[in-house]
């Protein structure tokens, strides 16, 4: 008899009313393509799948299209399929469709009830979305009218942010996304707590290789010099690079600003490590550069034997 490995999987739903901006959502965090403004929108009939692993488990999003024919089929005949097995619950509203709002609620309700009909442990997320739509001084009365509206009679604790495709907002929260639903955060934070406190670095994190975190980077790092964007800027150029090369396999990149060395290693899983060390602390130890490279490639194999069976 032969011993198979069971393959990790786990399946996210991504529900909201159409227009919404769920697909785009999608194409943004799984191709790092940002939308121009004037995009034309099309609507996704019925759903569509997308696979993709973290850290070992094999995600299926399923994009739901938000037309009402959909949302009443999928909440309606098919609902013992699209809510049975779900980890991870996204409901997308609209930060200014005010007018449909009673609309988003009623399907998030609805589908609420689904899900604790066949996935009672599933976590809910809602994406407060456009939010750059918004002006700046109105986004904290909007954001806590639509919260306390959406939250009316939910007993289940959901998890609130306030997105915008082009900013980094939307990376964060669909970070968040993945490490929940692929049990990621568990696994990663612990490695990653370790690896500062036992080296020089003061940076660290875990990025998919579009540039979404999957952990929580305040406490753990300094991102005070740098922002996610241009965290990300240095994935574009490495990204760039690689597909000029021939080989698509794991590459480490060096980069200096003017008080840190930064190692991004890009690992095949698809994951991209991220590992600032403060030169400062590098010349106090004497720590030569290609001890960093061997310190960022342990950590890599010790990440690789955890995550891929
Ligand atoms: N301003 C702004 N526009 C966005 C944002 N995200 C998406 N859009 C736009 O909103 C429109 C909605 O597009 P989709 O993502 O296709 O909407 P959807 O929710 O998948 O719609 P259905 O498939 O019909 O359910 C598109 O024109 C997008 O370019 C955002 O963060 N800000
Ligand atoms: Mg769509």
């Amino acid at each position: 008899m032969s011993y198979l490995p069971r393959k990790k999987t786990s399946k996210i739903l991504i529900l909201g009313l159409a227009e919404s901006g769920k697909s785009t959502i999608i194409r943004v965090v799984t191709e790092g393509k940002i939308p121009s403004k004037d995009d034309k929108y099309q609507a996704t009939i019925d759903y569509e799948r997308k696979q993709k692993i973290i850290a070992g488990t094999e995600l299926t999003i399923f994009d739901l299209g938000g037309q009402t024919a959909f949302l009443d089929r999928f909440t309606g005949e098919l609902s013992e399929f699209i809510f049975s097995g779900v980890k991870t619950l996204v409901f997308v509203v609209d930060s200014i469709k005010i007018p449909e709002i009673s609309r988003a609620k009623y399907y998030l309700d609805l589908s609420l009830k689904k899900l604790d009909q066949f996935s009672p442990e599933a976590t809910v997320f809602i994406f407060q979305h456009k939010v750059d739509l918004v002006p700046k001084k109105m986004r904290q009365e909007v954001k806590k009218t639509i919260a306390d509206y959406i939250t009316t009679g939910v007993s289940r604790k959901m998890k609130f942010y306030t997105t915008s495709v082009f900013s980094d907002t939307i990376f964060r929260a669909m970070g968040d996304v993945y490490a929940e639903a692929s049990g990621a955060r568990k696994t990663l934070r612990p490695l990653l707590e370790t690896f500062i406190r036992h080296n020089a670095a003061d940076m660290a994190q875990i990025f998919t290789r579009e540039g979404a975190p999957l952990t929580k980077m305040d406490n753990i790092s300094k991102f005070d010099h740098i922002s996610l964007s241009e965290v990300r800027s240095f994935f574009d150029a490495v990204t760039q690079r690689l597909a000029n090369t021939e080989t698509q396999k794991s590459t480490s990149v060096l980069l200096e600003s003017d008080h840190r060395v930064f190692i991004i290693r890009f690992m095949e899983s698809g994951l991209a490590l991220f590992f600032g060390f403060p030169k400062e602390r590098l010349k106090e130890r004497n720590e030569p550069i290609p001890s960093l490279y061997n310190k960022v490639f342990a950590f890599s194999s010790q990440l690789k034997s955890i995550t891929e069976p």
